[in-house]
């Protein structure tokens, strides 16, 4: 078997050969199904549909000067060699087939006339259309800059992939948010923080001269979704990624990325100025501090013109910050944004923030911190605010800082890597928990201010946006991890171009492309992937829990976790739960964080009676006897919680076993093994919480309910130091 698919897109393979090797990838047995491809197959599709796409696909009419234009007609012939098995000729000029015309209206002739068409789309924006150009039959694939051109073509391939029609073809797409960032927890020894799929991508030792033919295979696959941002390194930074060394590889990464649209940024750590600065202070009002930053961007925009920003997490968990020398957070973000500014660079200001003293309710912590802020941040900075107020749980409330700053940019951030679901072996799509959080209303403005309006800067009007998802992406074969896990990194990219696509629809696309476009392969994998949030959220926190994993890497049920340096890293912070009740009292006779919410939504999470049961307790603590909507008492719904996760994990391999023999043999005992390793520690979840919070209520377990296979001393006895992704 050839390894085909390894450097699948090293441009040296480029020209005749590159296609020869797809049609040869294309002949069946050559193909190593080893997840490496990602949603890029392009396997041959069925022959009505191939009849159809093969009329156009005589020619390709593109312009030939530019890197990004080149990249977006080399996709396009792979893509075409592996759907159709056929080689375009390549034309600057209209001939007389059946062809795709590409370009701008200052790259093409054949695309002037669309001028007008492109006008009401925005930067990066595309146009997809049949028309007839003179006697032809064209499918043209027009956009205002070479980027939108390449972001058409993949969506054109994404139509074929699917298999779609291209008659009457008429698309126009335009990204709904500026800034579409991935954030990667990548350390400079290759470590990756709460990464799952194995080391760094990016191998800091080798660069600037050699470059991982896979750095293109990384850009193509961000530029197929639209993902035009990457901040290289980790958020607990090390301050030698701003070293003139690592900025040289830095800028080779950039130079790499750029044919596909995507800006780096690096996480910039507050204290370099001391660390690599000599300076004896990293004060913000410093004039050496700013005059250190000033010079440091300049270095950098030096060696990467169109150089992103800086990504930075001050003053939390122990990282340095603007709070050292008793300033605030804007002067700590202002600092760097007035750096930045004359360059076009902007500040991703973290707003996971919690006090070291604990003083209040962690969930209030970063709010309280941040709001009255608002108007006092320079205008290239945006406040990265992570979808809710505690850290990436299975379930929470939106953050309640979306809304609540009407004046300065909010940027979403998301965790794609698993850190608190389970990691990569667990199949969980998070296309249901971004679309519940982006479709969320915030209420601040009326109805309708979700908050996808705040991100996407509609709501107050913001010219600036941008929405992160931490990575989870490393040098596994699969890049995620698992075959499943690419779905979220997927996800990620879509909804970060359109935040209100349906997460179900996008999981349609992802199954046809990555597995098969057959419906009965298809339904039943986007129906399993769409259950698959809700049983994680069963078997490990129900109800509204959060917080109850496992001390430091989080691998596995910890309930029973308590004491060490600070409450809020336990869980009986979180759970609250004792002999008469469970949950964390954030009411108005509470820590009162519902009043953080606009008076609506406050309403409806203060009331025990109107707050949905998915987040009863996150925002009540309540008695076991609490009567739920299913008649059953809590402590009864939460054990039948429990148990249901484990049965869906158990209807999800059933699923995957039925699929046997239609799916290629080589994901299939993949998937199929990791879904073992998650109905055990489904299980295993399920078995953990129900000992432990038994051991402290006493309660009989409900009829039919079968007791967990351990005692608790078992479940607590448990150490994994090995467990993958912790910090360090
Ligand atoms: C937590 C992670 C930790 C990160 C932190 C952050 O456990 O590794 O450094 O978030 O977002 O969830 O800064």
């Amino acid at each position: 078997m050839l390894p085909l698919t390894s450097g699948l897109g090293d441009r040296r393979r480029g020209g005749w050969l590159g296609v020869a090797l797809a049609l040869l990838a294309c002949t069946g047995t050559a193909w190593a199904e080893d997840g490496y491809a990602l949603w890029m197959r392009y396997v041959p599709v069925d022959a009505t549909s191939a009849g159809g796409y093969r009329a156009h696909a005589q020619e390709i009419v593109a312009p030939d000067r530019t890197a990004t234009q080149r990249v977006a007609r080399e996709e396009l012939e792979r893509g075409l060699a592996g759907l159709l098995g056929v080689m375009p000729r390549l034309r600057t000029t209209l001939g007389d087939g059946g062809a795709f015309v590409l370009g701008t209206p200052q790259s093409s002739p054949w695309v002037a006339p669309f001028r007008r068409d492109l006008q009401a789309l925005g930067d990066q924006g595309y146009l997809l259309r049949s028309a007839r150009i003179g006697e032809r039959d064209v499918i043209v694939v027009a956009a205002r800059d070479d980027v939108g051109v390449l972001y058409g073509v993949f969506h054109l391939l994404r139509l074929m992939q699917t298999g779609a029609s291209l008659d009457r073809l008429e698309v126009r797409e335009s990204p709904a948010i500026a800034r579409r960032v991935l954030n990667h927890w990548d350390n400079l020894d290759g470590y990756v923080e709460r990464g799952y799929a194995g080391g760094s991508l990016w191998d800091w030792h080798t660069l600037p001269d050699w470059q991982d033919p896979r750095y293109i295979d990384y850009a193509r696959a961000n530029a197929s979704l639209g993902i035009n941002g990457s901040v290289l390194n980790n958020v607990n930074a090390n301050a030698l990624s701003l070293s003139p060394d690592y900025l040289r590889k830095a800028a080779t990464l950039a130079d790499v990325f750029r044919p596909y649209g995507i800006r780096v940024y690096l996480s910039a750590r507050f204290s370099a100025p001391i660390e690599i600065g000599g300076l004896a202070t990293a004060d913000p009002l410093d004039p050496d501090v700013q005059r250190w930053w000033r010079k440091k961007a300049d270095e950098i925009y030096a060696l990467i013109p169109d150089f992103g920003g800086f990504l930075v997490k001050a003053n939390s968990e122990g990282q340095p910050g603007p709070q050292d020398y008793g300033r605030s957070h804007a002067d700590g973000a202002n600092l760097l944004a007035d750096a930045l500014a004359p360059h076009g660079g902007v500040v991703m200001w973290r707003a996971f923030v919690y006090a070291h003293d604990v003083p209040e309710d962690r969930a209030k912590q970063a709010y309280n911190e941040f709001v009255g802020l608002d108007g006092a941040l320079r205008r290239n900075v945006l406040l990265q605010v992570k979808n809710g107020p505690i850290d990436f749980q299975p379930r929470e409330p939106f953050h309640p800082l979306f809304g609540a700053m009407p004046r300065t940019p909010l940027m979403m951030e998301f965790q794609i890597t698993k850190e608190y679901l389970g990691f990569a072996t667990h199949l969980v799509y998070l296309g249901p928990l971004y679309e519940e959080v982006l479709h969320a209303d915030t209420q601040a403005r009326g109805p309708d201010s979700t908050v996808a309006t705040v991100i996407d800067g509609s709501l107050d009007g913001h010219a600036l946006s941008g929405i992160a998802g931490v990575a989870n992406i490393g040098d596994d074969r699969t890049w995620s991890g698992s075959h499943f896990d690419q779905a979220n990194w997927y996800a990620f990219g879509r909804l970060a171009w359109n935040p209100r696509q349906s997460a179900r629809d996008i999981a349609a696309d992802w199954v046809a492309m990555t597995f098969s476009r057959d419906p009965d392969v298809v339904t039943p994998v986007v129906d399993m992937m769409m259950a698959s949030r809700e049983a994680a959220v069963d078997y490990m926190t129900p109800l509204g829990l959060h917080h109850v994993m496992a001390r430091g890497h989080h691998y596995g049920p910890g309930p029973w976790v308590d004491g060490g340096p600070r409450a809020d890293w336990t869980s009986v912070y979180y759970h609250r739960a004792d002999r008469d009740g469970i949950g964390f009292d954030r009411t108005s006779h509470g820590s009162d964080a519902v009043s953080q919410y606009a008076p609506a939504v406050a309403r409806e999470f203060d009331d025990v009676d109107r707050v949905p049961e998915s987040l009863l307790l996150w925002f009540h603590h309540v008695p076991w006897e609490h009567r739920m909507a299913s008649g059953r008492p809590l402590w009864d719904e939460l054990v039948h919680r429990y148990t249901h996760g484990v049965r869906s994990v158990e209807t999800m391999q059933a699923t995957w076993d039925r699929l046997q023999g239609r799916v290629d043999a080589e994901r299939h005992r993949h998937v199929a093994a990791f879904l073992r390793i998650q109905r055990n520690e489904a299980q295993w979840w399920r078995d953990a919480s129900v000992a432990y919070f038994q051991s402290l209520n006493g309660r009989a377990l409900p009829a039919g309910e079968t007791p967990p296979a351990h005692p608790l001393a078992y479940y607590e006895s448990l150490q994994f130091p090995f467990a993958p992704g912790d910090g360090r």
